[in-house]
């Protein structure tokens, strides 16, 4: 255990690789999670390490579509299950969603590990164990999917997730929200609500909001849904990426001038 001092700078996205490194010792993550991690670190410091507003906006709509849905599914892969798994459990709770592993990189053992720590955290039901239906479009490995549940969801949260099976998910018809850090990736662009944030404070906003609006009449919450605009959601972020960087350059042409 690496005590990492909380008032350090970069506390929060030390303390996140290193739930990856923990994640990958105990089999849970994979190898290639070590590297979106790298890749997801590295939009989180151009955004400036903070939850945007306009993400804050996204994640207050995926919460509207988690109550309102039918049937929610929120699909868990090895770096998601390392970073989150207790935040996950309760959002699950609280909108009444069923837990889906669905793993990139399928192997049956690390499958059964992530359910076993989720069960740790307390999920009670862990779907994607059977693997009995397929996303159709994909090849075979990963097209698996629970027949009653990710097969059967009208609204799926897939964090961190490849591009041709957002895609795929999507041209099946469901609403699809989707949390990466980067905005230019394809799985946020057809997503249906884009979270441009990390995964470990979207989790607990996203229940935040939900325990905000649960009681709110379905109208209300039909009308958060309509009002959101996917583009203008992406755009925020890559104006945010472009300014945050527009400003440390001015920042650091101060410091040379001085
Ligand atoms: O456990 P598996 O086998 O299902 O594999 C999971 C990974 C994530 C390894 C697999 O899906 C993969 O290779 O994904 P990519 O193509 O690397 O995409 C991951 C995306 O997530 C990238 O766009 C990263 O910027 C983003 N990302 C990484 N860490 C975070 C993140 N987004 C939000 N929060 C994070 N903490």
């Amino acid at each position: 255990e690496v005590e990492i001092p909380e008032d350090h700078p970069r506390y929060q996205s030390l303390l996140t690789r290193h739930r990856i490194e923990e994640g990958v010792e105990k089999g849970i993550t994979s190898k290639q999670g070590l590297i979106a991690e790298g890749r997801g670190e590295a939009f989180d410091y151009l955004l400036g390490e903070e939850t945007t507003p306009s993400a804050d906006e996204a994640e207050r709509v995926a919460a509207a579509h988690l109550l309102l849905a039918d049937h929610p599914v929120l699909s868990v892969n090895g770096n998601v299950a390392a970073l989150v798994p207790g935040e996950l459990v309760e959002l699950a709770e609280v909108v009444d969603a069923d837990l889906e592993v669905n793993l990139f990189n399928r192997t049956e053992e690390r499958l059964q590990k992530i359910a076993e720590h989720l069960r740790e955290h307390g999920a009670e039901d862990v779907k994607g164990l059977k693997a009995d239906a397929r996303i159709p479009g994909l090849s075979h490995e990963r097209a698996k999917v629970d027949a009653d549940g990710i097969y059967d969801a009208d609204v799926v949260l897939v964090p961190l997730e490849d591009g041709d099976r957002a895609e795929a998910l999507a041209e099946m018809g469901k609403t699809e929200i989707v949390i990466d850090l980067n905005p230019l990736s394809r799985s946020p662009q057809t997503a249906a609500v884009p979270i441009i944030d990390n995964i470990i404070r979207a989790i607990p906003n996203i229940t935040e909001h939900a325990r905000d609006l649960q009681d709110e009449p379905r109208a209300e919450l039909e009308r958060i849904v309509a009002e959101f605009d996917a583009e203008e959601t992406l755009e925020a972020a890559e104006r945010q990426i472009r300014e945050g960087v527009a400003e440390r350059e001015r920042e650091q042409e101060r410091k040379r001038e001085s």
